[in-house]
């Protein structure tokens, strides 16, 4: 199934604020990151895919990261409660533009107490993984299975233990293949995949996305670009160097549909 859509958003110059985990990385530098994003919309379009661009919000210095308030299945979308605070706000931010592709019928809200984060939720077909995070709680889950149920889908949990979303540390690249790193390698419920192990000092590089029989690799990660050429996938690679020092990667910029 191929992708024909995607939302991304552009950086606000406040992302310097922005949530990390690696402040020994730096603060982003925001004429790099807005460099880094528009290569990131050319290979995007490389892909065959319509892209929606919408404005930097500067109240939210992590909104360039859509992923988070919105999952997108082919059935309907879901607008989620992210879990971090200081973000939580981006949810109605991203609604009307997700409305602009689904009607009334096709959009659920995770609401709260329940809170989840796109960036735990990993599309297989019609399956979706949903890790339990420091964003995701256990009743975001209960809600979110609830709202595939409806939808003819279906999920399972992954708890996790060390990174901050499930999709920092596993990727699914359709055909089979998921990149993997970290506590993923080992986990039971990927076992059934065939696995492509990331070494620890490329674990950055897990978070790949495939669009249309290509995949995107952050620039930079020579192990794993050769790993994902060597499974048959055409490449393309993007800097995103800026955004990872916010603990984001290329699937965290996008919403793929
Ligand atoms: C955050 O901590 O929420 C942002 N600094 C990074 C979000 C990354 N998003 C993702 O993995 N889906």
């Amino acid at each position: 199934t191929a992708f024909t859509n995607v939302i991304v958003r552009r950086p606000a110059k406040s992302m310097v604020e922005g949530i990390t985990s690696a402040p020994e990385l730096g603060k982003p530098d925001y004429e790099l990151a807005c460099k880094q994003h528009d290569d990131y919309i050319a290979a995007l379009k490389q892909c065959g895919v319509e892209v929606t661009v919408l404005p930097a919000l500067e109240q939210f210095p992590d909104s360039c990261f859509v992923e988070d308030p919105a999952v997108i299945t082919r059935k309907g979308a879901l607008i989620t409660n992210p879990g971090a605070a200081s973000r939580n706000g981006e949810k109605d931010e991203i609604e009307p533009a997700v409305r602009q592709f689904f009607d009334d019928e096709h959009v659920a809200h995770i609401v709260a107490p329940g809170t989840l984060d796109g960036g735990d939720v990993m599309m297989v077909g019609d399956h979706f993984y949903v890790g339990r995070s420091a964003r995701t709680n256990e009743e975001g889950i209960r809600q979110f299975f609830e709202i595939l149920e409806g939808w003819g889908l279906e999920g399972s949990e992954v708890p996790l233990e060390h990174v901050l979303h499930l999709k920092t540390g596993v990727n699914y690249l359709e055909d089979g293949n998921m990149l993997v790193s970290g506590e993923f390698v080992t986990k039971p419920d990927f076992e059934q995949y065939n696995r492509i192990e990331i070494p620890e000092d490329e674990a950055y590089a897990a978070n790949c996305i495939w669009v249309n029989g290509t995949v995107i690799v952050p620039e930079g990660y020579p192990t794993v670009l050769a790993a994902v050429q060597d499974a048959g996938y055409e490449t393309l690679t993007v800097d995103t160097s800026e955004y990872r020092k916010l603990d984001g990667g290329l699937s965290c910029l996008s919403l793929r549909f």
